[in-house]
Parts: C-alpha cells; sequence; structure tokens
C-alpha cells in the first residue's frame, strides 16, 4: 500500500491495532510500538488501544467488514473529520506509528 497520503499527526487522530498473539507480525508490530514509547521523544504521543481478534471476536468481524480482510497485524486510524482508515502490512504500521509519535512532539 502507498502510505504516503495517510497523514500523521497524533492531534486528530486516535488509532486501534488488530492482533492476536500467536502472529509474529503482531509480535513484531507490538514491539516496536513498546520502544516508541520507551523513547524519551515520544512520550506519551503515542496511544494505541489494542484490539486482540481472537479474545474479542466483535473486532475480528469489524476488521473484515470495514478494513476489508481478517490480515492482521492492521491499524484503524480514525481522523477527527469521521474518516476511518485501514492499515495493513506490518512495515507500514511501524511506519506511520514512527511518524504518528515524532509528529507535533
Ligand atoms: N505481510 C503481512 C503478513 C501478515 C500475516 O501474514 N498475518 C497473518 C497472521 S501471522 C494473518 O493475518 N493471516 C490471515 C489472513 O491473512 O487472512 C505483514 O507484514 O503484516
Amino acid at each position: 500500500m502507498n502510505t504516503s497520503n495517510l497523514t500523521a499527526s497524533n492531534q486528530d487522530q486516535s488509532l486501534s491495532l488488530y492482533y492476536y498473539d500467536g502472529c509474529p507480525f503482531c509480535q513484531m508490530t507490538l514491539k516496536a510500538l513498546e520502544q516508541l514509547k520507551q523513547s524519551a521523544e515520544s512520550g506519551d504521543a503515542l496511544n494505541v488501544e489494542l484490539r486482540h481478534i481472537r479474545r474479542q471476536p466483535q473486532y475480528r468481524t469489524e476488521l473484515i467488514k470495514q478494513g476489508g480482510k481478517p490480515q492482521v497485524p492492521c491499524l484503524r486510524i480514525d481522523n477527527a473529520n469521521g474518516k476511518t482508515q485501514w492499515l495493513y502490512e506490518s512495515r507500514d504500521i511501524i511506519s506511520f506509528m514512527r511518524r504518528h509519535a515524532l509528529a507535533d512532539a
């Protein structure tokens, strides 16, 4: 996916990560999230709600219905203007979170 049209702004967006434990791509993404949170620069800027699609099957249902497929990890980006974007691919998610943490830091 071309993510260049995704603006990372911690003022205007709320983020939710759809995942489950046994997925190595999810673990990699969660680890990157933890590292970003621990870095002094990002501080409290990175607030991501974790949505386990196996423990809470309603999240799997909405991932498929709204995101388009059951693949995890997937980052849901809710913008202040009401628009929701679904970002698949761990590499793109990590890159987006990095930009998000740095935005307005
Ligand atoms: N290239 C993807 C691979 C993600 C992936 O393969 N996820 C698996 C779980 S480990 C999955 O969701 N499989 C179910 C599906 O694709 O429908 C990434 O890096 O995020």
